[in-house]
């Protein structure tokens, strides 16, 4: 399974020869051509010898009880949500809905999750999707998710992640997993890298816009790119509020920081600022960005920025002579961007170039003080050509790094020190192994391989096809996730797992970083504001409630679950009123969750233990309506309904 065999011997130029070749490889990888490079027919045929090593697997079984080492919080891409696995069984134990509408929980339904939506919403996203009939954007596409560092590793308060789709960052208390902030992002398009500042804390989450448009984007200026601009945004972790922001050149795709809290670093895989394929990969070089912390706080402090949107905006586009960044020229469209855990080198995946581009970031200094100094020849110390379609890299904390060849359909493990060496003319390679992976590799992941506790053990390699892995579902195939234990120089082989559209990133943290409760605090402030309506109405939602309180045409019904009732058999509103139910969970017992559904309505939410929740509907259809507990709670659970009379107009 793992072979020096496959190490390209192949220069750059020749294998994309000229650079709309490049744009083709891509395309080669992805389908079509793939046999004129023999590339995914070869990964199909050599697939097999990783997958048979799994003999010791039962080693690293999680059997029936027994509970996981390490939590996996796994991104999910166009679904929108959050997911929780155990490593290293791999098992999902939870979903939790943020940027998707999930009818299990009711999350984009409840009262409480349309407040956090639109706290942090623009004003003018609310007009346009009250002009489309929604109160909030109900899709996402999440692909990074990280937690909040102290010091340079975990410290199990929050959970961050982008959405790519409708240009937000939200994120999740781990205490109750849920989701407890979304901030749209102003001037800035389409989301993407995402990354918390490491040290000395988060701090900041940098948020990158992958996007190009008018500063201004109002419709006075539309088909003049000469005039877009781009944006990375650093936002307040504790209070999910914008910063700052500093305009950029070229796109924005992936990010991270340092150790230090000095820096943040982006690629941009359209420095040319085009608008097609073909002039998205006219040159050999685009570069990384890199902002300097520092310069620019003291920009914000000395009022060297423009107000956008209500945000202070910093111009650091390229030329423009300030210490705010710099841009370091990086082969060829780069993707990844993953600070190792030495403190000392950022590794930059080349995508269309086979190479990884090492950074040493203890020298970004330098090229801060002197303008006149080549950025490239001054903090690049290594460029190891490691295969076709370098996208991310993870470390194990030992001077290693593993990347993902998605066109390769593989993982190399290589030696930083090694690269470094080579780099300088040494004669040593830096390859160490090549493991085989089943398909397409995207993100991969250590065990706490983002942090200073790095600590190699496990291996996870995201792969985007599965093709022939799993039974035939029908033409959407599920992606193949595939956990590596990782021994010495290799990879192997203990678990493949089909899922669901369309993981990117995860990370893997360990278990007595992350303690969530077992029930609900009542005084939990994610119902603070039903709290507040309830307490006008004179009702105490932390007490058995049977009240039906009528404000002109809307009507409040207050009512608690306790296994397996209702507090109310039934109730009685007017057609056309806007009728809120508004309940609490007064079971206090760890896993006795109930639900709340309303027959022929479209509404459904959660109750877990000591949870208030309330949604709001218009009883538009005169008649007898049974609402029911949806969560299994009780021999009696399907005995646990009430109906709600809806009178007729004028009765
Ligand atoms: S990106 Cu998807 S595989 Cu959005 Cu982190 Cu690279
Ligand atoms: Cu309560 Cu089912
Ligand atoms: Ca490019």
């Amino acid at each position: 399974m793992s072979d020096k065999t496959n190490k390209p011997g192949i220069s750059r130029r020749g294998l994309l020869g000229a650079t709309a070749g490049g744009a083709a490889l891509m395309g080669a990888g992805i389908g079509g051509g793939a046999a004129r490079l023999g590339l995914m027919g070869g990964a199909a045929a050599l697939g097999t010898a990783a997958a048979t090593s799994g003999a010791k697997a039962a080693d690293y079984h999680v059997g029936p009880g027994q509970l996981d080492e390490y939590y996996g919080f796994w991104s999910s891409g166009q679904t929108g949500e959050m997911r929780i696995l155990g490593i290293p069984s791999m098992r999902e134990l939870m979903r939790v809905p943020v940027f998707n509408r999930c009818s299990a929980t009711g999350w984009g339904q409840t009262n409480e999750s349309i407040r956090i939506h639109q706290e942090k919403m623009l004003p003018q996203t609310r007009a346009f999707l009250e002009a489309n009939g929604k109160q909030i954007h109900d899709n996402g596409d999440l692909h990074h998710v990280h937690m909040s560092f102290t010091d340079g590793t975990y410290d199990g308060r929050f959970l961050f992640m982008n959405d790519k789709a409708n240009t937000r960052v939200a994120r999740i208390r781990t205490d109750i997993m849920k989701c407890d902030k979304i901030t749209e992002i102003p001037n800035a398009k389409a989301i993407h890298g995402l990354r918390p500042q490491k040290y000395p804390r988060t701090g900041y989450v940098f948020a990158n816009g992958e996007d190009e448009g008018p500063m201004i984007n109002d419709g006075t200026i539309l088909d003049d790119p000469s005039q877009y601009v781009n944006f990375f945004t650093a936002l307040d972790g504790d209070t999910m509020e914008v910063a700052w922001q500093v305009m950029v050149s070229g796109n924005l795709d992936n990010t991270d920081a340092d150790y230090e809290g000095k820096w943040a670093f982006s690629t941009s895989y359209n420095s040319e600022m085009g608008m097609n394929l073909a002039e998205m990969t006219a040159s050999e070089m685009d570069h990384v960005v890199v902002f300097n912390i520092a310069a620019i706080e003291r920009a914000i402090a000395e009022g060297d920025y423009i107000e956008l949107q209500g945000v202070k905006v910093v111009d650091g586009r390229k030329g423009k002579n300030k210490d705010y960044t710099r841009y370091i020229p990086i082969p060829n469209n780069p993707h990844g961007c993953n600070m190792a855990p030495d403190r000392k080198h950022l590794c930059i995946g080349g995508k269309l170039s086979p190479t990884v581009s090492v950074i040493d970031v203890t020298k970004l200094d330098l090229i801060f003080a002197d303008d006149s100094l080549d950025p490239r020849e001054t903090v690049l110390v290594a460029e190891p050509e490691l295969g076709l379609g370098p996208l991310h890299t993870a470390f194990d904390g030992q001077g290693n790094a593993f990347t993902t060849l998605f066109l390769d359909s593989q993982i190399v493990k290589w030696n930083i020190d090694a690269a470094i060496r080579a780099y300088n003319g040494e004669d040593v390679d830096p390859i160490i192994s090549k493991t085989d992976v089943h398909y397409q590799p995207g993100h991969n992941s250590t065990s706490m391989g983002e942090t200073l506790e790095a600590d190699g053990k496990w291996f996870v390699s995201m792969n985007k096809f599965s093709k022939d892995r799993f039974l035939n579902v029908g033409p959407l195939k599920a992606e193949n996730e595939q956990l590596f234990v990782i021994e010495g120089d290799n990879l192997r082989l203990v678990h493949d797992g089909p899922t669901f559209a369309e993981p990117h990133d995860s990370i893997i943290v360990r278990s007595d970083i992350v303690n969530p409760l077992h029930v609900y605090d009542r005084n939990d402030p994610t119902w603070a504001e039903t709290r507040r309506i309830a307490e006008a109405d004179g009702v105490d939602i932390d007490d058995w409630m049977e009240e039906v309180v009528r404000d002109g045409n809307k009507v409040r019904v207050y009512m608690s679950s306790m296994a397996p009732n209702f507090s109310m058999e039934s109730f009685t509103v007017k057609e056309g009123d806007e009728v809120t139910v508004i309940i609490t969970n007064l079971d206090d017992i760890e896993d006795l969750a109930h639900g709340f559904t309303m027959g022929d309505h479209g509404v459904a939410f959660e109750l877990s233990p000591n949870q208030t929740a309330s949604a709001t509907f218009v009883a538009a259809k005169p008649g007898v309506y049974w609402y029911y507990c949806q969560w299994f709670c009780h021999a009696l659970h399907m005995e646990m309904r009430g109906r709600m009379f809806v009178e007729p107009k004028g009765t």
